[in-house]
């Protein structure tokens, strides 16, 4: 089998792009829970993403959602950023909070709306050319809730029309990621509710058009890694919104729910070339700390990342090439499970200490007193959350 030594070099380049709403209170429909130290401003989500990165060395930059972390300048909130040792990534829309996007946005039937919902991707793309930001991620709640509510083709037009608009807007550096979603908040359907329509929209697009996959937006069973596998070889992966899920869009911590499945989809970038340094897949979390710490939530989940990663590098590929090819069904799944079942977490420890960094990352932020500083610190104001 492959060894850690030989596979550790292949970790120093992993990055993953934490995004701001998760240093904010969320919850459920039910109650949102606040917690003692939680930013009240776009500057403070930074300061506490930067920090998950000082410990782990693993999350440079920082995904954005618009109008959340509106600010009047967006080149100081770059130097900002840059500052604290991380830089501004991803650019997130959200057309699912407006009272006119009610019965849709890019899709809705008066053309006024439609437009109105083009004209917030045209200042998100703005807002990308002053962050420097590559990707505008679109996330779409549009659909409906009852059969005959709406057109189900004439959505899908006015979609590709809407998003061909905002497309011609994209720089020669920037890129258009659509995400997909089964279902939620729209029950009956969702407009792009799968990997297949989100293939088909940004195809039609272009070269800089690409498909978000967020791990928690499958129905129970989907096998995903699959999905992933495919998107690679059709070179349409544009990015991953990590998390886990136990039964819908959970938005828990990645790993949490299924070590072994995110061990699959990691394997399957690694398999396909879709990871390491000459790769532009955007390595994500989505994710909503609700009940937990916020910053110790997205430290566990950049370093169940990373263990997963390590594990699924240590697939011995020639052999299982061989086992596959000799039709050696008990050797191949041998194979592949040795890897997964090997406790990488020692030489982790170890590899992170010989290049500075904490060994265990997670004790030494809860030793740093960081947690304590920010709940002396912020007091007052209002505290950030999905607005
Ligand atoms: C919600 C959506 C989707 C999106 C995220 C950020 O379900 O995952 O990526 O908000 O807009 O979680
Ligand atoms: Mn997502």
């Amino acid at each position: 089998m492959t060894t850690f030594s030989e596979i550790a070099p292949l970790l120093a380049s992993q990055a993953i792009e934490v995004p701001s709403w998760a240093y904010g209170n969320s919850g459920t429909r039910f109650k949102v829970f606040g917690t003692a130290g939680t930013p009240r401003t776009v500057q403070e989500k930074i300061a506490d993403a930067a920090t998950v990165h000082r410990f782990t060395g693993l999350a440079p930059t920082v995904s954005l959602h618009i109008p959340w972390d509106l600010v009047d300048d967006f080149a100081a909130l770059r130097s900002y950023a840059e500052d604290l040792g991380v830089a501004l990534g991803t650019i997130n829309s959200n057309t699912f909070q407006d009272d006119d996007y009610k019965l849709g946005a890019l899709t809705h039937t008066d053309k006024a709306v439609r437009q109105k919902a083009i004209d917030h991707h045209l200042a998100c793309i703005d807002v990308m050319d002053a962050t420097g930001s590559r990707d505008l991620k679109i996330w779409l709640a549009e659909g409906t809730n009852y059969p005959g509510q709406g057109d189900l083709r004439g959505r899908q037009d006015r979609l590709a029309e809407s998003l061909a608009t905002i497309y011609e807007r994209i720089g020669q550096e920037q890129r258009l990621v659509l995400e997909y979603k089964f279902f939620e908040p729209a029950f009956y359907h969702t407009d792009v509710p799968d990997w297949g329509t989100s293939y088909a929209h940004v195809s039609a697009l272009g070269e800089r058009a690409f498909v978000c996959l967020d791990t928690g937006h499958h129905a129970p069973g989907t096998n995903i890694e699959f999905i992933v596998a495919q998107l690679i070889r059709l070179g349409k992966l544009g990015s991953f919104d990590f998390n886990s899920r136990f039964y819908a869009d959970d938005d828990l911590i990645v790993g949490a729910a299924d070590p072994y499945q995110l061990f699959r989809i990691l394997f399957e970038c690694i398999r396909g070339g879709a990871f390491g340094p000459d790769s532009d897949v955007a390595y994500m979390l989505d994710q909503c700390h609700n009940i937990e710490d916020k910053i110790p939530g997205q430290i566990r989940s950049v370093l169940n990342v990373q263990e997963m990663t390590a594990r699924a590098l240590l697939v011995d590929r020639d052999a299982l090439t061989k086992a596959q090819e000799d039709g050696d069904v008990l050797l191949a799944n041998e194979i592949f499970m040795d890897a997964f079942y090997t406790d990488v977490r020692a030489d982790l420890a170890a590899w992170r200490e010989g290049r500075g960094l904490p060994a265990n990352p997670m004790r030494a932020y809860l030793e740093s007193g960081y947690q304590q500083q920010i709940e002396a610190d912020r007091v007052g104001g209002t505290q950030a959350g999905w607005n």
